[in-house]
């Protein structure tokens, strides 16, 4: 069955401390190091260019920044870590903020996002191994795949899910082509219409 993105909107930015907008039954985290993707993926899941800010530099996103899609769950754009340039009052920051939303009980999904051609960072793992550490399902997904050869991708996005220490598959996703769209489409309906739900 296939999800259609009907509406999406901005509803609020949070920093640590803040309120956090009304809860949803479904809410999908996107995590990942600065620069992989995460505010692009968004983007070109709802076919919206300028929804969620982008920029060449990393460090792009400060804040939590929530979006609603179909009126229906929210999709959540997180700021990335491994900003090398970042100081380290903003590093310790970034990880107050994430431990504080991580832990806060509302996320009902993770993407994380990694970079088709690159191993996984230290960072990455650690991020990996809080995700399991709190037990929340997630979804790993190779992004800028664009930048390899088709017949590459499949098993580069599944060799990153390896070397996470994660079962080996990732979804193979680029922003810029809408490869990958589709099967996240598709698993973001299994995610907000459980199987119960379906006729
Ligand atoms: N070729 C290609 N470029 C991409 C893709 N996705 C994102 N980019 C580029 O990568 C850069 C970073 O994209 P963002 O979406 O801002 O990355 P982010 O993960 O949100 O970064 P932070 O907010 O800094 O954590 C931008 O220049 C994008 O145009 C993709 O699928 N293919
Ligand atoms: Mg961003």
């Amino acid at each position: 069955m296939d999800l259609t993105i009907k509406s999406a909107r901005f509803i609020t930015s949070a920093g640590i401390g803040s309120e956090l907008p009304e809860r949803r039954p479904y809410e999908i985290a996107i995590v990942g190091k600065s620069n992989v993707g995460k505010s692009s993926l968004i983007n070109s899941l709802c076919g919206r260019n300028k929804l969620a800010k982008t920029s060449a530099t990393p460090g792009k996103t400060r804040l939590i920044n929530f979006f609603l899609l179909n009126e229906e769950f929210y999709l959540v754009d997180l700021p990335g870590y491994g900003y090398a340039a970042a100081p380290k009052a903003e590093q310790e920051k970034w990880g107050r903020l994430m431990e504080e939303y991580l832990s806060s009980g509302r996320v009902s999904h993770i993407y994380m996002l990694i970079d088709i051609r690159h191993e996984p960072t230290a960072l990455d793992r650690q991020m990996f191994g809080y995700i399991i550490y709190y037990g929340i399902p997630y979804t790993l997904i190779a992004t800028k795949a664009d930048k390899l050869a088709k017949t590459k991708r499949r098993q580069a996005a599944n060799a990153a899910a390896k070397l996470l220490g994660a079962p080996p598959y990732a979804v193979a996703y680029s922003s810029e082509t809408g490869d990958g769209r589709e099967e996240l489409l598709n698993r973001i309906d299994a995610i907000v219409h459980p199987a119960e739900e379906h006729e």
